[in-house]
């Protein structure tokens, strides 16, 4: 019977975040004026939100390639024009040298000589180290309740802190964002609460999806967070549509959507870099290239050098990024930002890293690779620890204040946690409610079979959910 909810409870989930979605949370939106306001929570982000708006745009004009008009020949080809060459010469399969990395901060955390970076404040670089080490204490802690069957299931973040909060950190509150599943410091540095954390991951009445997705699926309109499908590379195109829309109500906004180098692999991608490209979208896709996609290596994935050259073939500008290096990833999101907004062009950003976790609570990782690999990322190359030297070398940070964060945030979250976990539960008839205005039959009949299979089995239901 439990597991009869579950399926049940997934597949509602399934069907709200693909079918329903744009019905639930952008209703709203599209009835109301083309502009809606908020405040963040959160001082630093405390600024006017704009939000998209579903008007179509009058046509749009693809970017005319012209190829070098010097040449003799040329074909006056529908595009541009293209030169002729007598030469039978095949474009090389790959390039004499691999596409480098963008890194600012050496792996002892020391600003390397000559490299160009944004500015970022104390008060910014405070917040960004504080945010990561809270990111990386929530994974700790979260990860352990589910080893002892407090919740279901949960994703780790570890080894990405830096891509996860030195990109939100250089995007705007006005900004969209559509993420993958690995990407929560986002809506941390946002000012979601560690209790909101929490309430979703064990599905309570405070959950803003009323428990119907799985744990560490979050979402949140006020944070202008799209909702967690974890179908891999499904956000991207609604991505690309969301900022098509910004840049229709010409709004000073982008969209930056994350996914990892499996979801690189899905057609999904392609479809939403040439649309992006065509369209010509603000918006940045922030590729998390951090090896593995599952068990799958990258060399079972692509013959490419990574991701960064696939930019190219579609007429987005690209940039390969040290994702473990904080103010790179910074700098790089906040250069991005401000072309996609002032040229409206999609750009890529592809952060290498790695996933030091197991892939979720399902998944043993070292099954497909070896523990040195996983020990070298985790302690010589941890952003966090990356960061902190840079902000200690500022003599903005030391042990002392080191040790008071992090006794502070572990007695949050387990504060958290005990108050999730003893929170109600949400009825059940929600689990068929907020997708359509008038049910659909099937759907009334499964409602019915439920009540009526808790009805003859109360012993398998829990006592305390209303049904
Ligand atoms: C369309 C689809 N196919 C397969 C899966 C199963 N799946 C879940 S996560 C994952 C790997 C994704 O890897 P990547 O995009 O690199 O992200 P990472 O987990 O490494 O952050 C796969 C194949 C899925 N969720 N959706
Ligand atoms: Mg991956």
């Amino acid at each position: 019977m439990a597991f009869c909810m579950r399926i049940s409870r997934n597949f509602i989930h399934t069907l709200k975040s693909k079918v329903g979605f744009f019905r639930r949370d952008l209703t709203p939106w599209l009835t109301s004026p083309c502009v809606q306001i908020f405040e963040n929570p959160d001082p630093i982000l405390q600024t006017n939100v704009t939000r998209f708006t579903s008007r179509r745009f009058e046509s749009i004009k693809a970017e005319e390639q012209c190829s070098s008009a010097d040449h003799a020949q040329v074909l006056d080809f529908p595009g541009g024009k293209v030169a002729f060459t007598p030469q039978m010469e095949f474009l090389s399969e790959s390039p004499e040298v691999r596409s480098p990395c963008y890194r600012v901060l050496d792996e002892y955390g020391l600003s390397i000589e000559h490299s160009s970076f944004a500015e970022v404040s104390k008060e910014v670089a405070i917040k960004m180290y504080s945010d990561m080490v809270t990111l990386q204490t929530m994974d700790t802690i979260f990860y352990e309740a589910q080893r002892q069957g407090r919740m279901s299931f949960y994703v780790t973040t570890i080894g990405e802190e830096a891509i996860n909060i030195a990109s939100a950190a250089a995007l705007s509150i006005s900004d969209i964002v559509v993420p993958q599943y690995r990407e929560p410091g986002v809506l941390l540095w946002r000012g979601f609460s560690l209790q909101e954390f929490a309430n979703q991951c064990f599905g309570n009445k405070g959950d803003n999806g009323k428990g119907r997705q799985m744990p560490a699926h979050y979402g949140s309109n006020k944070h202008n967070y799209f909702t967690i499908a974890s179908t891999i590379a499904t956000q991207l195109p609604h991505a690309v549509g969301a900022a098509y829309s910004l840049k229709m109500d010409k709004k000073d906004a982008c969209v930056a959507t994350y996914f990892g180098d499996g979801g690189s692999s899905e057609g999904d991608f392609h479809a939403a870099l040439n649309f992006a490209a065509v369209l010509e979208a603000p918006v940045i896709f922030i590729c998390r290239n951090n090896g593995w996609a599952i068990s799958t290596p990258l060399s079972d994935q692509f013959r490419s050098d990574g991701i960064v050259v696939r930019g190219k073939a579609y007429g987005v500008r690209s940039i390969r990024v040290d994702g473990n290096d904080a103010l790179a990833m910074y700098s790089a999101v906040h250069a991005a930002r401000k072309m996609a907004i002032s040229e409206s062009r999609p750009i890529l950003i592809e952060a290498l890293t790695y996933r030091v976790g197991h892939h979720t609570t399902s998944d043993d990782s070292t099954k497909y690779r070896s523990a040195d690999e996983i020990e070298c990322w985790r302690v010589k190359r941890d952003p966090v620890s990356r960061f902190r030297k840079w902000i200690e070398s500022n003599g903005w940070w030391c042990d002392e204040t080191e040790m008071e964060l992090r006794s502070s945030v572990r007695k949050q979250l387990l504060h958290a946690i005990q108050v999730a976990e003893q929170a109600e539960k949400p009825p059940i008839r929600d689990l068929f409610t907020d997708v359509y205005d008038v049910p659909p039959a099937n759907l009334c009949e499964q409602e019915k079979l439920l009540k009526e299979t808790i009805k003859r089995y109360p012993q398998e239901y829990p006592a305390h959910v209303s049904v």
